[in-house]
Order: C-alpha cells, then structure tokens, then sequence
C-alpha cells in the first residue's frame, strides 16, 4: 500500500502538550538504589504507599496534578515543589521554588512566598487514605530549576504548612 496518506495525516494532527508522568511508591531513604520517592515518617508516610504525579506545560503555564494512596485517611498533606531533589534527610530537597525567586533566603516575605509564585496543592485524604489534587501556575518552571515534590506533615489552626517534611517524590518540572 502507498503509505503517504497515512503519513500526512499523522504531521497534521496537533502537537500533544509536553508531559511528564512519575509513578512510584514510597521508599526508605537509606535503600540500595535511591528511590523516587521516599518517607521520612512512615507513619504518616507508610512504606509502600503509591504516588502519581502527573505535569502539562502548555502555552506558558504549567499543571501539576498529584494521586496518593495508602496515607493516613482523614489526612491533609500540604505539598510544594522545592528546588533539589530529594536525598537522604529532609532537608536536601532544598528550598521552595519561585517563579520571581526572593533575594532574602529563607523566603518568608509574602510578595515572594504565596502561591502564585510557588507550586502548591494540598491532598485531602478520604477514608481509605487516597487523595488527588490539581495545581496550575500561570508560568513554566526554569529548566532543571525544580527537582522534587515535597509532601509536609500537616497544617497548623490557620491551614498553613507544618515546616516538618515527611516525604519527597523525585519529579523534574
Ligand atoms: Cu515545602
């Protein structure tokens, strides 16, 4: 058969928006290979629970969509995306990263840190510990400039971040 139809047609079908997908399941830090993901309180963070982490970029912004099963049900997790990956302690993953980044390290001045000029959602655990929430920033990430999805312990009375961090999946944005 004379294949230049089929070829035609498959050049004129439009471009898919850049996508990334991560699939993992939280892992000890201190295992033989690295893990994506990991858990720095697997009470919070069960060993073996799945993570999904879906990214778009697309016309300038950038959608992160996230899945988790096996936390704790009734549970919410602030997440941010921060600039290094994840490593061995909590820390490594570095600080949170920013669109218009702030000349004052750590980043606390409010023009800076809110969440249109960081990467933020929230998963919301039913009872059975599965959640999923969405994000979009209306910018996209510099190359290499974002690492790792940083899962925090809770929220305080105000619903702001607890600053401990209690699991880190590696994803570049
Ligand atoms: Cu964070």
């Amino acid at each position: 058969m004379y294949a230049a139809p089929a070829l035609a047609l498959a050049l004129l079908q439009p471009l898919l928006p850049p996508a990334s997908t991560v699939e993992a399941t939280f892992d000890r830090t201190d295992g033989i290979a690295p893990a994506t993901a990991v858990s720095f309180a697997p009470d919070v963070v069960p060993y073996g629970a799945g993570v999904r982490i879906v990214a778009h970029r697309a016309d300038g912004r950038t959608t992160v969509t996230m899945t988790v099963d096996g936390l704790v049900p009734g549970h919410a997790y602030p997440v941010h995306a921060h600039t290094r990956g994840c490593g061995t302690v909590p820390a490594d993953s570095g600080p949170h990263y920013q669109d218009r980044p702030d000349p004052v390290q750590p980043s606390t001045d409010p023009a800076y840190a809110n969440d249109r000029n960081e990467l933020r959602l929230v998963l919301r655990t039913d009872e059975t510990g599965h959640a999923t929430a969405s994000s979009t920033v209306e910018w996209e990430f510099r190359e290499g400039g974002a690492r790792s999805l940083v899962l925090h312990a809770g929220q305080d009375g105000q619903g702001h971040a607890l600053a401990q961090r209690v699991g880190c999946v590696n994803v570049n944005l």
